[in-house]
């Protein structure tokens, strides 16, 4: 499939441009709000498009003439001759006759190497099937993939593993819904953005916050606070607080829910807040109820919730993870460690039946520039092709 980004001044905007360069056929991954580029502050509309390729590539993969090999022997005879030797060999026994035995022998040497084994024709579903299996998603999504793949794999042509992988990227990129950027836009005055970072421990909460801070202060040179309420573990309080001394930005660290709303005061100069949360190992999110009451009521700032999970979780893993915060009622998923594993396909539930857009990917250790906005058609080929960095990603 073919993807590409559109950017215009509104959303009528960028979708001409997508029929004046695409066509009427273009399918529409995902649009995010963005700043215009060449125009700092000027808001914009980016939309990113896919036209399937449903026929050009595979014309180019044909098969052409017959080779032949030094001595002159057409490959597809030597072919055939093989057949008939083969079928005797079922009728007679297996090595019954030397005769055939010696023919045999003879094809070996004519052949030179240039007569491989038959092969089993190419079934284009099949390969579906097994690069859905290879990429870890689960069966259930697999079956409901290979369905559509198969009504759209009906064209009379030679398939080849790459078109496969093609237009199963297309299939997954439709159904993943991508979030924008969560901080775009003008603040008004004085009334802060607040976002928490919840998820399970050890996801990446506390580095994904330090990566979206820099991101801010030193990309957008907007003025950022960060609260820490992970009073928890010993040496959470110390790493926020680096990465906050490192960026000379103000932490709060707040270890009781009256304290909350106090600490946000504290940082009103800020237009974004990112809260760090406790990630706890054992049961459910109980202890952070009374924290979120405080800050859904705030009225002197708006409030967001982020649900962080990590690539390498399994995919009945990440399910558990959503119901146990669903408490929080995420807004949008951060991925992250995308990086660490070969097998994407296991996130496709999450990503594609969760209803909750994904906002920004993880890909490594390296704080800031190791994170990317979520991209529904780069995330789908990760899912089918595997990883790699290609510094291509958008950051803010
Ligand atoms: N490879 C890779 N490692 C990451 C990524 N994000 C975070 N990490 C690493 O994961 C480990 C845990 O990261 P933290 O940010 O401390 O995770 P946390 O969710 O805050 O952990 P708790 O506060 O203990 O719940 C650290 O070693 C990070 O460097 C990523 O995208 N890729
Ligand atoms: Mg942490």
């Amino acid at each position: 499939m073919m993807i590409k980004s559109f950017e215009g001044v509104d959303m009528n905007d960028a979708l001409r441009k997508v029929k004046k360069e695409l066509g009427s056929d273009a399918v529409i991954l995902s649009s995010r709000k963005s700043e215009r580029s060449g125009t700092p502050g000027a808001p914009g509309v980016v939309v990113t498009a896919g036209l399937p390729q449903l026929d050009p590539p595979w014309a180019r993969d044909l098969p052409g003439p017959p080779e032949e090999n030094p001595e002159g022997v057409r490959l597809s005879e030597m072919d055939a001759l093989r057949d008939v030797i083969a079928r005797m060999e079922r009728e007679w026994g297996p090595g019954s006759s030397r005769e055939i035995q010696g023919l045999l022998a003879r094809i070996g040497s004519l052949s030179g190497g240039f007569l491989s084994p038959p092969q089993p024709p190419f079934d284009p579903v099949e390969e579906a099937g097994k690069t859905l299996a290879a990429s870890g998603f689960p069966e259930e999504d697999r079956q409901d993939l290979m369905e559509a793949f198969r009504l759209l794999s009906f064209q009379p042509v030679d398939w080849s593993s790459s078109q496969v992988q093609s237009l199963l990227q297309f299939l997954v990129a439709q159904k993943l819904d991508v979030a924008g950027s969560l901080f775009s836009g003008e603040r008004p005055a004085g009334r802060p953005l607040v976002v928490l970072f919840a998820g399970p421990t050890g996801v990446g909460k506390t580095t994904t916050i330090a990566k979206i801070a820099a991101m801010l202060v030193a990309r957008q040179r907007r003025p950022v606070g960060l609260v820490n309420l992970d009073t928890y573990r010993i040496g959470a309080v110390e790493q926020l607080r680096i990465y906050g001394d490192l960026m000379g930005v103000p932490v709060e660290v707040v270890s009781s829910p009256s304290r909350l709303s106090g600490a946000i005061t504290h940082l009103r100069g800020s237009e974004v807040i990112l809260v760090d949360s406790a990630g706890r190992s054992e049961g459910g999110t109980d202890e952070m109820d009374p924290f979120l009451s405080v800050l859904r009521s705030g009225s002197s700032w708006d409030f967001k919730t982020v649900l962080v999970v990590s690539a390498t979780q399994k995919s009945d893993d990440l399910s558990r993870t959503l119901q146990r915060f669903s408490k929080v009622r995420p807004e949008a998923l951060v991925v992250t460690k995308v990086d660490e594993t070969g097998t994407l396909g296991s996130l496709y539930p999450l990503l594609a039946h969760s209803r909750i857009p994904t906002a920004y990917v993880g890909t490594g250790q390296k704080v800031p520039e190791d994170i990317e906005l979520a991209h529904g058609g780069r995330l789908a080929q990760w899912m089918i092709e595997g990883w790699s960095r290609d510094g291509s990603g958008v950051r803010t």
